[in-house]
Parts: structure tokens; sequence; C-alpha cells
């Protein structure tokens, strides 16, 4: 195999080292053009007295260095060494004041890390290794030091340039140029480092926060999207008073920016006190914006903004420990998330996604642990894993902990650190202090890959009313490691009467039964019995309420027993999630009628749970859209092995279309009554549980194959003054062939060209098509104008979508698919290599399919690892996907 032109290095967690230098101040000067920028920095620096070497290293990649100076002093050539990716200066004092100049190019920066032009926008991107494009620097998150950033520019062309921290001054030059000056107090690392400059538009707004301070709230935007403001900086104003009444975390300047831009590698970035996002997660209007956009957005502008505090304040050693920022503020924003909306919806939403797309993960050749012990590039790293997964261990110490000594536990967290960079073991330290919670054993989640599985055995003893619980856990063997010791598993639980009542929950030794109908069982060895005394009936116990660990539970339920949960468990979560194992076995089992070629039919016992959650749609309309919601094609393809895609996607079809036949009318009036409810569009948890659940009954109304109700779905896409129910329409109609889908998408383009976020979600529902031509259309819209592979957003709404959503098509059996995304990998991985590896994604589970496809896929793995010049992102994901091949 060719390999990049050099091998990329391995780095590892156990060669950790403190930095041999230290930076107390920073002081950069740019002269913004977006040909050749000129960068000046000037650092104060510091020998480690904990380290030896005496040679001064510093990061830097595609730079022009112009001059080097030490105290003023220029240096020769012969003083400095530099390779591709380094400085290296020997024999430097103890302390000593550097000056670097370099010029950079932003109009080339296809990769969008550094400072890159987007539009009419220069911006800058640094986490987590692009401040080495701007300057020379020791690009690593443990050298915190304090900045000044000076920006110089043509005023007419950069009216606006923004950096961290406060405005300090600013003026104007006599040749039509000026300056800003702007301070950051807290000392920061480099990957926290932003500017902004460029002609936009502000919308302000203020926030007193908890000691009364005031605060300036600003978002710019381009001047376009003026009206697009409001929602993000209501999430912006919810977030920071959430933030001081959960946390008790109080922003800390003067002003708190958010910009959007339309080129950006992912969806926003923390960096202090300039919020950089991409558009699509800021900007909402209700013609443009649909529910998930908008709730989207809220939870995006929270999860930045409080990074400020997990994140910023208290950042991480080194970029192993990139889940002590990230896992615990997706566990922050989630928490944000479902306090303002619904908590069920919240938790089988993260659940669901943790399920498909995290297990899948876990399963695959790219399996890490929340805390790596190494990588190459670490782009590679902003996983479900280290975000979700991150989280849900974070939750799981606080299930265990309690919500009181939790918040103990954080508080403790925040002092102790406020200002330095530290690890995940830091953090579950502070919890451990403040609680005296041994959390020892509970660390294991930290270093071991995979996900569990719990199998359950359970006994009841009539006579002694006695109930016997045996859980045991194993956990798969991952590509580095192939043992792994118990994890302490926090398995919440419930026992239900035949009446469906919940029961006295008292184990065997504890005098009293538990205060709650739920109570968390530790469970920390391969096998353990949980005995319970005093039940008085052969109970139906409820695992696993609110998902509280992240395993895979094997317990061998009976259809009866999950519709007899469906609709009895107090835990909404557990009542959906029975929900979803009662699709999943009706499902397995269509698919395995097709292979005997016996007719197909869908058990009674579906029907009639379905039935009874249609009858009860008016008490939780969102839940009951949450239940009707069949588990996708993906998600099912990860139950099989190997999985049989075409089966799969027929079986899905059947049963949709069998249900909707059947509850055709149902189905109807829920539409029609919840269509007539209308009014003007706001977005709320009330409003949104209707459209979800409109728009539920429509996709069910036109799987039931009947032309009148075409003629619905497209009235509610003429009537529709929102995107939610404008888009849902359009989605269902690309779905079908003939000139009404056609004329439908014309239609809705020739209206909507001029709005780059909506000309994406056309973009998508066509990428998404279940149609069996859907690949040429995708190969049609490469060519559109509207497209561009040099935008994140165009390329994920085609080419992401295409191949992660789009299953049927995506593995057409010809091998196209395959094709299609190597040739795409191996041309984006020229223009930006991130994106390119995300891409590359797509086929992290190719092992799951039969044995004609994973040689197609292994065909089209190869077709890239033979590419010459490979960037390390790529270079790193094609090769374990292949290794586990072998
Ligand atoms: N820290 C950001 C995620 C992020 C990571 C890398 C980026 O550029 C390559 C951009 C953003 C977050 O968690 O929101
Ligand atoms: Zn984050």
């Amino acid at each position: 195999m060719t390999s990049p032109v050099t091998t990329p290095k391995e780095t590892f967690l156990a060669d950790y080292k403190q930095p041999d230098f230290l930076i107390d101040n920073v002081n950069l000067h740019f002269d913004l053009d977006p040909q050749h920028t000129k960068v000046i920095s000037t650092l104060s620096v510091h020998k480690n007295p904990n380290t030896e070497t005496a040679d001064c290293v510093l990061d830097g990649e595609q730079l022009e260095l112009v001059s080097v100076k030490i105290n003023g002093r220029l240096l020769q050539g012969n003083e400095y060494l530099r390779t591709d990716k380094q400085l290296l200066i020997s024999a430097v004092p103890e302390q000593f004041d550097l000056e670097i100049v370099t010029i950079i190019h932003p109009d080339k920066n296809t990769a969008l890390e550094g400072l890159y032009y987007s539009g009419s926008l220069l911006c800058t991107q640094c986490e987590a290794e692009g401040f080495r494009r701007i300057t020379y620097y020791p690009d690593r998150p443990d050298v915190m030091a304090v900045f000044t950033v000076t920006i110089a520019a043509d005023k007419a062309a950069w009216p606006i340039m923004l950096a961290n921290g406060n405005l300090a001054e600013q003026g104007v030059f006599e040749d039509g140029r000026h300056w800003v000056r702007w301070h950051d107090p807290h000392p920061k690392p480099s990957y926290l480092f932003a500017l902004v400059a460029g002609d936009l538009y502000v919308q302000q707004d203020s926030f007193t926060t908890m000691s009364g301070r005031e605060v300036k709230l600003e978002i710019f935007v381009d001047h376009e999207n003026s009206h697009k403001c409001d929602h993000a900086l209501m999430s912006l104003k919810q977030a920071m008073l959430w933030d001081e009444k959960t946390y008790g975390r109080e922003y800390d300047l003067d002003v708190f920016m958010i910009v959007a831009v339309n080129d950006f590698n992912m969806g926003a970035m923390e960096n202090k006190g300039l919020n950089i996002f991409n558009a699509a997660c800021v900007l909402a209007s209700p013609e443009t914006a649909t529910d998930n956009d908008y709730y989207t957005i809220q939870s995006i502008v929270g999860h930045e903004y409080f990074h400020n505090w997990s994140g910023n304040r208290v950042t991480c050693r080194d970029w192993f420990q990139l889940s002590l920022k990230e896992g615990f503020t997706v566990l922050r924003d989630q928490q944000f998330s479902s306090d303002l909306n619904s908590a069920a919806v919240q938790r089988i939403a993260d659940v669901n996604q943790l399920r498909s797309m995290q297990f899948a993960e876990d399963a695959g050749p790219m399996a890490h642990p929340v805390r790596p012990a190494s990588f190459i590039e670490i782009s590679n790293f902003y996983t479900v894993t280290i975000y979700e997964k991150g989280a849900e261990v974070v939750g799981m110490i606080k299930t265990i902990v309690g919500a009181e000594g939790f918040r103990k536990g954080t508080d403790l967290y925040f002092k102790r650190h406020d200002g330095q960079a530290v690890t995940t073991d830091d953090f579950v330290t502070a919890i451990e202090d403040a609680t005296k919670v041994d959390l020892t054993q509970f660390r294991r989640w930290y270093s071991q890959a995979g996900t569990p599985v719990v199998a359950v055995k359970t006994h009841y003893d009539h006579a002694k009313e006695v109930f016997s619980l045996t859980l045991s856990q194993t956990c798969p063997a991952t590509p580095d490691q192939a043992e792994k010791q118990p994890f302490h598993i926090p398995v919440a639980l419930g026992l239900l009467d035949a009446d469906g009542n919940a029961m006295p929950l008292q184990l065997k030794g504890e005098n009293l039964a538990a205060l709650s109908n739920t109570i968390v069982l530790s469970l920390t060895e391969a096998e353990q019995t949980f005995t319970f005394v005093n039940v008085e009936s052969s109970p139906v116990p409820s695992l696993l309420r609110g998902f509280s660990a992240p395993v895979r539970l094997d317990a061998i339920r009976t259809s009866s027993e999950l519709a007899f949960l469906m609709a009895n468990d107090s835990d909404s979560f557990n009542r959906w999630d029975a929900g979803q194992q009662l699709f999943i076995n009706v499902l397995l089992g269509l698919v395995s009628a097709m292979k005997k070629d016996v007719e197909l039919a869908v058990p009674h016992i579906l029907v009639e749970q379905i039935e009874s959650v249609l009858e009860d749609a008016d008490t939780d309309p969102a839940l009951v859209a949450k239940m009707l919601s069949i588990p996708s094609e993906n998600y099912l393809a990860a139950q099989m092995q190997p999985a049989d895609v075409d089966a799969i996607h027929r079986a899905r079809e059947f049963l949709k279309t069998t249900l909707a036949k059947k509850f055709k009318k149902q189905f109807s009036a829920i539409y029609q009554y919840l269509n007539e409810q209308k009014k003007a569009y706001a977005f709320n948890a009330d409003d949104m549980a209707k459209r979800s659940l409109k728009n539920t009954c429509l996709s069910f109304l036109m799987a039931s194959n009947d032309p009148m109700q075409t003629q619905r779905c497209l009235k509610q896409m003429k009537d529709a003054d929102n995107m939610t129910d404008l888009l849902a329409g359009l989605s269902l109609m690309a779905d079908q062939k003939g000139p009404e889908a056609e004329h439908a998408l014309r239609a809705f383009y020739e209206q909507w060209q001029h709005d780059r976020q909506v000309v994406d979600k056309w973009l998508t529902v066509q990428a998404l098509s279940k149609q069996s031509d859907t690949l040429l259309r995708v190969k049609g819209l490469m060519k559109h104008p509207a497209f561009s592979m040099k935008n994140p957003n165009n390329v994920r709404a085609v080419i992401g979508q295409f191949c992660r959503n789009n299953p049927i098509n995506f593995h057409a059996k010809d091998g196209s698919g395959y094709a299609f995304l190597a040739e795409q990998i191996i041309v984006l991985d020229k223009l930006n290599p991130q994106v390119a590896s995300r891409q590359l994604g797509a086929f992290n589970s190719w092992q799951q399919y039969d044995a004609d496809r994973q040689a197609m896929i292994k065909k089209a793995l190869n077709n890239i690892a033979s590419q010459k010049g490979l960037s390390p992102d790529v270079y790193e994901v094609v090769t374990k996907y292949l290794a586990a091949g072998e």
C-alpha cells in the first residue's frame, strides 16, 4: 500500500511530558489580507522548571517564515532549525522574548484550519491543531497564556474586526486602514484563539449576570441574514441563566460574541468570548428553519456557551483528555435541552443517537475508549465515543453519586482547577473528594472501549415471595483490547405487578423498601445476583430505566412482556424502548419470513399496541410520535449478521404500509385535527410535538399508496407557513416518482435558491430519496451551481446523507455507491482532509454486510489507500478499516 509522503506518526498518551517552555503573554499583530496576511507574534517565554530540555521547539505548518528575534536580536538562519512541522531554537535563555514574523495565505486554505477565507469573511478555526497554521507556537492545550491581539486592515473591506476577550483600543490610520486591539485577561490555550473580520450585520442584546454585571451579547451574520438572529440570541440568554442556576457558573467577560460562517468543518467552536458557528447551527426563521433546526440551534448555542467553564476556564491537559470537556459539556447541553423542552423526548433522541452511531463505532475498526491511548490524527477523535459516550459516562457518575453530590463535585472541580489544564482523572477525583464515593472501578469506563452486554436471568419464588435478578456482564474485544475487566454499571430498575402497578423494592438485608419506584443497582462483578424480598406476586422487571448505562441489554423478553411494558411502564423512556424492541422483533421476523418465502404478516400483538398508542394520541403527542417511529434501516442492520440490506428495507416498507392501511382512519383523523389547530409558528415543546405527530401521520398516510394522500401532502406544502411542514411534505414527495414530485422539487428550489441553509435541505431530500436512480441524481446535483466541493455543508448534504442515511441505495448490489464514495474521498482529501476523513465513516460497519459487498467495499478502500500523498486523517481511518479485514 502506498502511504502518505512520510508515514504519519502515532502519538501515545503514555508518552505525555510536560511542556519544556511556558508562555506568559502573547501579543499577536495581524495585517489582514486574504491573499497575504502578515502575523507578528511576540511571546514572553520561560523555561518550565520541571523539565530538562533546553531546546525550544515550536509547532508550525504551512507557514512562510520571515524572521525570528530573541530579546530583540535577529537570529541568523543557522541559529534555528526548521522542518515542515516545527521550528527548533537551541540554547535559549531561561526567560526571553521571542518575536516571530510569518506570512499566511487564507484564500488558499481549503482545509478550513487556521485562518481562512469564507465568502467575504476572514475567520479562524484553531481546535485542535490549527493555531500552528497561523504562527509558530507550542500548540498544545497545557500551554496557557494571556493573549492581546491587534488587527489592522482596510476599513471599507473589513469594517468589523473581532478577537477574544474585551475590546481594549481602536484607531484609524491615514491611509484608510483601521486597527483594533482585543485583550483576553483569562489565560488560554492556543486552540481557543479566534479572529474574525468582514462586513457583517450585528444584532445586540445584553444579559445581567447573577452578581449584577451587565454583559453585552452580539451575534454577527451576513447582512442578508439579519432577520435570523432572534432564536440564537434567546437561546444564549437561556443558556447563561441556566448555567447560573444549575451549575452556579457566571460569565466572565464584558462581551459574548457569536459569528455565523458559511464554510465550517464542524457545528461550532467555543473560542473564548468569540464563538464561531457554522451558519446552519445559528440562523433561524420560521420560513427557513425546521423545528429540528430550532432545537439543534438551542442546544449548540448552549453547548458552546457551557464550554466557557467546562473547556475554557478548566481545559484539557492533552488531547487524550478531549472528553473531559466534550463529554461533560454534552451532558450539560442535554440537561439544558431536557429542562427547556421535553425530558422524555430528549432522552429518546440521545439514546437513539448513541445506539445507532456510537454502538456502531464501538463495534467497528475505529473503536476507542472515552480516553484514547493513542491517535495518528486528533481530528479523527471528535467522535460519538468522545462526545456522546463521554456524556453517558459523566451521566452515570451523576446517577451513582446523586444530583446533589454531583453538584458538590462539579463545584469542587471548577474551584480546584480554575485556570488549569487537567485530566479526566482529575475530574473523577474531584467528584470522589466531594462525595466520598469510591469511583476506582468506575474509571474503567474511560480506559476500556466497547459496548458492554448485560445479560439478565430472573427467578421468582412464590412461597418465599422472593424475586432474584441475576445480571452478568461481558464486553466484546475491540481492536486494541482483547480482554476487559468488569465495569461499574448503574442499573436503574423498577418492578411491575400484573396490573402494571409499581411494586415496593426491598433488597434482602435492608429493613425498608426503597422510597421511590426505581432503584439503582450497582453491577460491579462479572455476575451478580440481587435479591428482592416481600415481592407479593411474580413481577415484570423494568430494566435500565432512562437508559441508566450505555450497554446492550440481553434480556429475553417475549412480545407480550414488551407489549405489557409498552403499555404500563411508568418510565416513559422504557415504554418507548419496549416498543422499539417489539418493532425490532417484528421486523427481524419479517426478514426471516421473506427468506423462507412465507407470506408476510404483521403480528397481532404489535397491531394492538399501535392501536392503543393512537387512541392516546392526545395525552403526549411528542411521545406518541416517537412511539410510532420505526427503527432505522441502519440500526436494524446492526442487529443482523450479515445484514441483509434489501430484506430490511422491504420488511420496513411492508410494516409501514400495513400499519398505514390498517390505521388509515386514525392517522387521517389525527392529521386533520392537528392540521386544523394551526396557528402562527412558534418554537415551543407543545407546538413542536403537535407538528411532529402531524407529520408522522402524514408519512404513514403517504405509505398507504393512495393518490389522495399525495394531494394532501401537496396541499400541506402549498399552505405551509413554516419550513417544518414544508420540508416534511417535500421529503415525502422526493421518495416518489413522477411529474408531481419533480414539480415540487423544482418549485422549492426556485423559491429558495437564494438561501444556503434551505438549498442544503433541498439537496438532502434528494440524496435521501428511496428511488432507485438516486445515485444518478446525486451525481447530477454535484454539478449543480448550488453545490461546491469546498463547502462542507454541501458535501454533508449530498455525499454524507446519501452514503450514511440512504442504505438501500448506498449499498446497491452493483457496488456503485461504494465506488462513488471512494472517488469523492480522493477528491475531497486534497481539499479538506477533515471532511474527507469524516465521510469515510460511512464505511465504518463494512464488515457487517455479505461477502460480495465486503469485497466491493474492500476494493473501494484499497483504491483510497493506494493514492499518493494521503492526509494523515484519511490515512489513519482507511488503514484501520483495512486492518480489520485482515
Ligand atoms: N469544540 C467544538 C468542536 C470542534 C472541533 C473541531 C473543530 O474544527 C476542526 C471545530 C469544532 C465543540 O465541541 O463544539
Ligand atoms: Zn464541545
